[in-house]
């Protein structure tokens, strides 16, 4: 029997849904935070757990079948070799947002460089170590180019950002 997705949230639209996966079910922490901002903005995602060297194969199959299923930007999770986002982005040309995760003997630094540093030709979009937020910004961005509605989403919310800081009761007066 097949099992529903770890997480499939929001409705699909046809704006197009947003493919999480993580090498590890140690990182979902930062999958969570990228759905939770996806969900705040109305964008649908899915999470998976597929390790590209543990599992190749079926990360494979997921990202030969994602395109299908309206997934239009991928975010890849990953830690220490972090080849996951790289691996993603060799196998389609969708946009692949990596986001690095802390660990390892350089604590993520490891990761970020693994991550970052991709050869020409087949790019990676890298967000900050365990930043799974701006990775569902940065997705949400992509996909706002061709979807007014969510892009006017995106705006309100750097209102709401910005507006939340003059309202700080340090900044009384400003
Ligand atoms: C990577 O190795 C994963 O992305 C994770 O960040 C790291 C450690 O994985 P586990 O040993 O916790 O499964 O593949």
């Amino acid at each position: 029997m097949r099992r529903r997705a770890l997480a499939e949230r929001a409705e699909d639209t046809s704006g197009g849904r947003v493919g999480i996966v993580v090498g590890s079910r140690s990182d979902i922490a930062a999958a969570e935070k990228a759905a939770a901002v996806l969900d705040e903005l109305g964008v649908p995602s899915e999470t998976r757990v597929i390790s590209a060297h543990r599992a190749p194969e079926l990360l494979a199959r997921f990202v030969a079948a994602a395109e299908e299923r309206g997934i239009r930007v991928f975010i890849a999770i990953a830690g220490l070799a972090a080849h996951l986002p790289g691996v993603i982005a060799s196998q389609t040309t969708l946009p692949v947002v990596g986001v690095p995760m802390p660990g390892g003997v350089a604590d993520g630094l490891d990761a970020l460089l693994a991550i970052v540093q991709m050869p020409k030709g087949v790019p990676v979009a890298t967000v900050g170590v365990g930043n799974g937020e701006n990775a569902g910004l940065l997705a949400a961005a992509i996909l706002a180019v061709s979807d007014p509605q969510l892009r006017a989403r995106l705006v309100a919310r750097r209102v709401d950002q910005t507006d939340a800081i003059a309202a700080d009761e340090a900044n009384v007066g400003l």
